[in-house]
């Protein structure tokens, strides 16, 4: 079928248009954007961009969007490649577009790779490869605040992490580090990312630092992310005893740099919510909590084998010790922990219970015992209960004297939620939020003393 169609008023007769089509955010706009419209442009002879709308953003769960639609779209126009912007507002509308347009090709870049396969029943699908390097001069320039992240560690959580940032705006993942460069190198090719075996060179590439490397190293590392001027997020346990977090601390308010512990659950909005509630007065004066957290490992796993630095409390011990520490706070009278260990000396399950003058808590946690996973706040007007996976806090009740009376809440996890802590750590390292309110540094400091407890009393 021959057909003629009018592009920027020009009239293409006599020949097979090919219809290409993307959608994104292009906020902050930058070279990565740039480079992937012209790649886009260039499969076919009509390109089309669907500009996402923030409501589409905030239900896909993309974070931190800074511009405006409409900035955001006149970026797009300006680069010069669209030949048509469209906005893309909800969940399946690329369908839609891909019939109404007829278009031959889909395209996005390669973060996405297999996400979109289901589209192959419509058009062309091509993942164009993702850009690797986003030079800040380009956005110092345009005083973008893109911030380029750097991970250390090459482990489980860091796999999660890429996906994870990649929905929240500002960051751009530029690079891994790990001393051993297959582990790098491996790493990097999944994620079409830079490898990097130099910490000096792995540093002068970034200016954020997310630290996943095992428990025993975060402490060299963040003194020396710091010590370089890099803002750090650092998994948790942040560090294992209290004058090392204190040190730390001091360190980038020296250097006036950003540093938070990466607990994903102190900035998920469901337990944001469930602290708001228990801190209404709705249940009374909380007078006990119990959290408990349990996950079955298998016996030569990392966690139930790494000489000193595995075990369930150093592992678990954060999650459970958070909302204790959020509701009655780092002064307990007495802490006492109840362990059953393995062969090697690590802790198989503990409780650690904890005195306070205005109530008790006890934080349960175990690699290699099963129990009911859940976060109980007891109250002298009722009850706040939040089954497993509390820690990805997204359903909890309110239960008062009368059991006909229930409170229901409800609040979206998205993801792994790590989203939600890198999103905090930007805005506070942009300087859009001063205050550390979701896990202060004295919370840190303090989970950091409880963990130098514990070990003083496993090893004791
Ligand atoms: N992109 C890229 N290289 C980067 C960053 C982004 O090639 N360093 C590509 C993305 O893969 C995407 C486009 O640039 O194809 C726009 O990226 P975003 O604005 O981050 O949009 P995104 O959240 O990826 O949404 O329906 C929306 C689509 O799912 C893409």
């Amino acid at each position: 079928m021959i057909a003629g169609f009018k592009i920027q008023g020009e009239e293409h007769l006599g020949r097979i248009m090919t219809k290409v089509i993307t959608y994104g955010t292009f906020d902050l706009f930058h070279e990565g954007h740039y480079r992937l419209l012209q790649r886009a442009k260039a499969l076919g002879d009509y390109l089309i961009v669907g500009v996402t709308t923030e409501a589409y953003d905030k239900a896909r769960g993309k974070l931190n969007v800074v511009d405006s639609l409409m900035t955001r779209i006149e970026n797009v126009k300006k680069a010069g490649f669209a030949d048509e912007v469209i906005i893309e507002e909800e969940l399946g509308q690329k369908i839609n577009d891909i019939k109404k347009f007829q278009i031959d090709i889909f395209t996005v870049g390669s973060d996405w790779a297999g996400s979109f396969d289901y589209l192959m029943d419509y058009c062309k699908v091509v993942y164009l490869e993702r850009t690797k390097n986003i030079s800040s001069t380009m956005l110092r320039e345009k005083n973008s605040c893109i911030q380029r992240i750097g991970i250390i560690g090459t482990g489980r959580i860091a796999q999660r992490f890429i996906p994870e940032a990649r929905l929240v705006s500002g960051v751009s993942t530029q690079g891994v580090y790990n001393p051993h460069i297959t582990s790098a190198r491996r790493f990097a090719d999944k994620w079409e990312i830079n490898a990097y075996t130099d910490l000096e060179e792995f540093y002068s590439a970034v200016d954020v630092v997310y630290i996943a490397s095992p428990h025993e190293t975060h402490y060299e590392y963040i003194r020396s992310a710091l010590n370089h001027g890099k803002h750090v997020l650092c998994e948790k346990p942040m560090v294992l005893k209290k004058a090392q977090a204190e040190e730390l601390f001091e360190l980038a308010r020296e250097k006036k740099k950003v540093l938070f512990e990466g607990i994903k659950t102190a900035y998920c909005p469901g337990f944001h919510k469930l602290l708001g509630v228990a801190g209404s007065g709705t249940v009374g004066m909380i007078r006990n909590v119990e959290a408990c957290f349990t996950k079955l490992e298998q016996e030569n796993s990392r966690e139930l084998t790494a000489p000193v630095y595995g075990g369930s409390f150093l592992e678990l011990g954060s999650y459970v010790m958070l909302p204790i520490l959020k509701l009655f706070g780092k002064d307990f009278e007495e802490i006492r922990f109840d362990t059953i260990k393995g062969e090697n000396g690590l802790d198989l399950f503990t409780k650690a219970s904890l005195c306070y003058p205005t109530g008790v808590a006890t934080a349960t946690c175990g690699l290699g015992v099963k129990s009911e996973g859940r976060l109980l706040i007891a109250g002298t007007k009722g009850y706040i209960v939040a089954e497993a996976p509390w820690w990805k806090t997204s359903y909890f009740e309110v239960h008062y004297e009368n059991p006909g009376e229930v409170d229901k809440y409800s609040e979206r996890f998205l993801g792994d939620g790590l989203r939600y802590e890198i999103s905090d750590f930007l805005s506070m390292i942009n300087g859009n939020s001063s205050s550390e309110f979701k896990l202060t540094r004295g919370e840190s400091v303090a989970l950091a003393g409880v963990m130098e407890r514990f070990m003083e009393e496993r090893e004791g």
